[in-house]
């Protein structure tokens, strides 16, 4: 059944849903009281995540497919994955202003502004890196969107193997849309004008670069567990559950690629 969905939609087909489920830009909307304190920073950057999760729920039921993976799949999948999509959103706003971080319209920080947050600057100076490639790259905005799905799609691939007929079934499907991705990746850099060579090594510049977003991600979730021991974010219990199962232990840590 998942196989004939997959076959009737093309990759252009594809492209035009995800394009479609982007989230629209936050505006935070408050006087920010530069300079900011440790504390400010962090609970406008909570309150900035805080919004974009709610927006990041709604995007993931709009990628095709998604909602018919099982529930357990799609909890799953996003909490494994919600830093990494935000931040390679983070990078994507960032991408045409070198040396700043664009959280939002209204929310633009430098690199030195890190300085009043301990450790963040670590974390910023990863994440303008990871930018900076992105630029030399000229990311697309379609690119941008695929990857962003393959994230989500990927983010599950090597945790325990499914058991029941019915953890079987989801995990076939997640197979057959991740392949979906991809071929809409493929498709896309197939209409950039590259020769067939230029293309492949597009596709696995881009690809690779999702490894560092995946440890930066780990990063920052060490730097976040650390600002909560010093009860400097203000989490909210649901919230909260999230960060626990990310940083709780090495178990559940996900090794980088
Ligand atoms: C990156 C991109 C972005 O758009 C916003 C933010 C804000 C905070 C930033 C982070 C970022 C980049 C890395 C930083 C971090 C602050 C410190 C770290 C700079 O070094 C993230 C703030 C996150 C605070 C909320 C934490 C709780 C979230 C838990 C999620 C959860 O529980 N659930 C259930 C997820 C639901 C999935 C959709």
């Amino acid at each position: 059944h998942g196989r004939e969905r997959r076959s009737a939609m093309t990759p252009e087909q594809f492209i035009c849903h995800i394009m479609e489920a982007e989230p629209p830009e936050i505006y935070l909307m408050e006087d920010m009281k530069k300079p900011f304190t440790e504390s400010s920073m962090m609970m406008t950057l909570t309150h900035l995540a805080d919004k974009e999760l709610v927006l990041m729920i709604s995007w993931a039921k709009k990628i095709p497919g998604f909602v018919d993976l099982s529930l357990a799949d799609q909890i799953h999948l996003l909490k494994c994955c919600w830093l990494e999509i935000l931040m390679l959103g983070l990078m994507w706003r960032s991408v045409d202003h070198p040396g700043k971080l664009i959280f939002s319209p209204d929310f633009k920080l430098n690199r030195d502004e890190g300085l009043c947050v301990e450790g963040i600057m670590e974390i910023f100076d990863m994440l303008l890196a990871a930018t900076s490639r992105f630029r030399e790259l000229k990311l697309q905005r379609e690119e941008y969107v695929c990857l962003k799905a393959m994230i989500l799609l990927n983010s599950n691939m090597c945790t325990s193997s499914p058991e029941t007929a019915e953890e079987v079934e989801s995990r076939n499907k997640l197979l057959r849309l991740l392949d979906s991705v991809i071929d809409a990746l493929v498709w896309v850099i197939s209409k950039m004008g590259l020769s067939s060579q230029q293309q492949t090594l597009r596709l696995g510049h881009l690809t690779m670069l999702l490894s560092h977003i995946r440890h930066v991600s780990n990063k920052g979730m060490d730097h976040l567990s650390t600002m909560k021991r010093k009860n400097v974010v203000l989490v909210y219990d649901l919230l909260l559950e999230m960060l626990d199962t990310n940083t709780s232990g090495s178990s559940s840590r996900r090794p980088s690629p």
